[in-house]
């Protein structure tokens, strides 16, 4: 936005330039939604002012429109065939790599996009570091929109302990890419997380959820001075 500043920009760039010194020319690569991916494709445009020699899987229609911007090769997942890399942010992380995505509401073609990738990189700042995720961010889980409210009966019968619809400005529920409804679950403040998840796929009407256990490889983490914190070190 013209005139306003990004207080998180230098924590940004500095993930941003880390991812790009992952990413070789000739690689297909997904890339998720989020200020810090879009801070990625910049980052990319910088590094190859010209003709960008890469074929790029975009994991949401902004992304999309970003990269097509940037000149870059856009493919569908099913044309582009197994990535080289997937990279995405994330909305909180711990330790041991596990995420809560989807704040900006695309967990569902993002995970599709980690899933088909040799490899997953985290691009995020460094306050997003927590020691159990849920401490702030409620996880988003994806329904289908026929009878999301009986969805969300189920769970909030026993499978979380609150969620809450999310709304567009307008009031009505958003709607996502793939033309679902997001339901914003708060997480257990103890027991496990992988038991959880299972639980959440498990319910009717649920489509995917924004837990991401077991699938980055190594996380870039800007801090606000511009250093660079990875996982694993
Ligand atoms: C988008 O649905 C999300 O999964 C984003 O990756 C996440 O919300 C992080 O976004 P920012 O990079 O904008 O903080």
């Amino acid at each position: 936005m013209r005139g306003v500043t990004d207080p998180k920009d230098a924590a940004r760039r500095a993930a941003a330039a880390a991812a790009v010194e992952r990413i070789e020319p000739g690689m297909t690569i997904g890339l998720g939604s989020g200020r810090s991916v879009w801070k990625v494709l910049e980052a990319i445009r910088e590094r190859w002012p010209g003709e960008v020699p890469l074929r790029v899987v975009p994991a949401s229609s902004q992304t999309e429109e970003l990269a097509r911007d940037a000149g870059m090769e856009v493919l569908d997942l099913d044309e582009a065939g197994p990535l080289h890399l997937a990279i995405d942010g994330a909305d909180e992380l711990d330790q041991r790599l596990r995420l809560i995505k989807g704040g900006g509401g695309a967990l569902l073609r993002e995970k599709l996009v980690v899933a088909a990738a040799k490899r997953f990189i985290v691009v995020a700042e460094t306050d997003k570091l927590v020691d159990r995720i849920g401490e702030h961010w409620r996880v988003p889980v994806e329904v289908v929109r026929f009878g999301w409210r009986s969805t969300l009966a189920r769970l909030l019968d026993g499978v979380v302990p609150a969620a809450d619809v999310r709304c567009s400005d307008d009031g009505a529920p958003f709607i996502t890419d793939e033309g679902h409804v997001i339901v914003d679950c708060a997480l257990p403040r103890a027991g496990d997380l992988d038991e959880f998840a299972v639980g959440l796929k498990a319910v009717i009407g649920v489509v995917e959820h924004g837990l991401f256990l077991d699938m980055a490889d190594e996380a870039l983490l800007g801090a606000l001075d511009g250093t660079l914190e990875t996982i694993p070190t």
